[in-house]
């Protein structure tokens, strides 16, 4: 069985986690074939975030570094190599985790490595994306979308899915501590050479307080944007992986509630899956094969060319 894990970032969001996992499609996500883990990234919250994220059964992982970026580099360290395809989606339920397997369909019949879930192509809930923030919004995705030739309508969206392998290689490039990290890990993907769309979903209001400053975060992702432009892979390698990798949530099919760990064996199951399909979820499709200008190397093209070494 495939895994996906879902990686969670918080920083007091006691109004949002819980529904966000509990509406976490755990059965119909077992009946295509999915086992779903869950990792919350707590951030210094002073509510109750993580009892409420650790009563649901969930693993909850503290990161003392205030900020998103620093919440989800180590969220996606912690269970990189561990599952098929990682999913990170915000704490604070403006995103409807029902529409999960909507983004990760094109990434297991190989239309694409990575997928955005996208506002301004989707159902935005009166209220929920001032106007300002939809026309920045729209005017980064158009800059993204000329400049690193990824066909995307959201260049920052909360809800994402990427393979695996993806992930592992990107993760020793990304450096963002703070609200950049979308756009650090759009621009750098594209430029390692992997293949990005988008689909609609929904966006509604949040639940409890934003943390985002519009102008500070805004000027500080606009520059991310512009000096990524002249940003090469050099060569890296990945950290030995010392941690036991996420907690394994079972979906409740065949068992009793949706809080059973099955840590190591299920994370070996899913390091021999791999194994057995040639190392995780494979190249892309060259469905971007005329997307090679600008810099951005032509995915489609064998990517050992492409990729810095892992
Ligand atoms: N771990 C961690 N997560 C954070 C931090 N700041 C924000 N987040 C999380 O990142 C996600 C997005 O933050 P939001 O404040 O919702 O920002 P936004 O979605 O861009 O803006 P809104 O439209 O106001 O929702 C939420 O799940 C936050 O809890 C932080 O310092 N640390
Ligand atoms: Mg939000």
């Amino acid at each position: 069985m495939k895994q996906i894990t879902i990686v969670i970032p918080c920083y007091n969001e006691e109004a949002g986690i819980g529904l966000v996992i509990d509406a976490i499609p755990f059965d119909l996500l077992h009946r295509y074939g999915f086992k779903t883990n869950i990792v919350v990234i707590d951030n210094n919250s002073n509510d109750k975030t993580a009892a409420i994220a650790t009563s649901k059964g969930v693993k909850v992982i503290k990161e003392p570094s205030q900020g998103k970026g620093n919440a989800l580099i180590t969220g996606l360290k912690e269970v990189c190599g561990n599952c098929d395809y990682v999913v990170v989606i915000d704490g604070d339920y403006t995103y409807n985790p029902q529409e999960i397997l909507r983004l990760i369909e094109p990434l297991e019949s190989g239309f694409c490595d990575v997928i955005a879930g996208s506002r301004i192509g989707g159902k935005t809930v009166r209220r929920s994306l001032e106007f300002s923030h939809r026309f920045v919004n729209w005017g980064f995705a158009f800059f993204v979308r000329q400049f690193y030739r990824a066909n995307i309508t959201d260049a920052l969206s909360g809800f994402i899915a990427i393979k695996s392998d993806v992930v592992q290689t990107l993760i020793p490039h990304l450096h963002s501590t703070n609200f950049t990290i979308e756009m650090e890990m759009i621009t750098k993907m594209r430029k390692l050479g992997f293949s990005i769309y988008s689909v609609p979903i929904t966006y509604d209001r949040r639940m409890g307080k934003s943390k985002l400053h519009s102008y500070i975060d805004g000027f500080q992702i606009l520059l991310m944007m512009i000096n990524n432009l002249r940003w090469k892979p050099s060569k890296v390698t990945l950290p030995p992986k010392t941690s036991p990798g996420p907690m394994l949530v079972d979906t409740g099919l065949g068992h009793v509630g949706r809080g059973i760990v099955h840590e190591q064996e299920e994370s070996q199951a899913g390091a021999d899956h791999r194994q057995a399909e040639g190392g995780g979820g494979g190249p892309g499709t060259g469905a971007e094969g005329a997307e090679g200008a600008g810099g951005v190397p032509e995915a489609g093209r064998d990517r050992a060319d492409l990729l810095p070494l892992a």
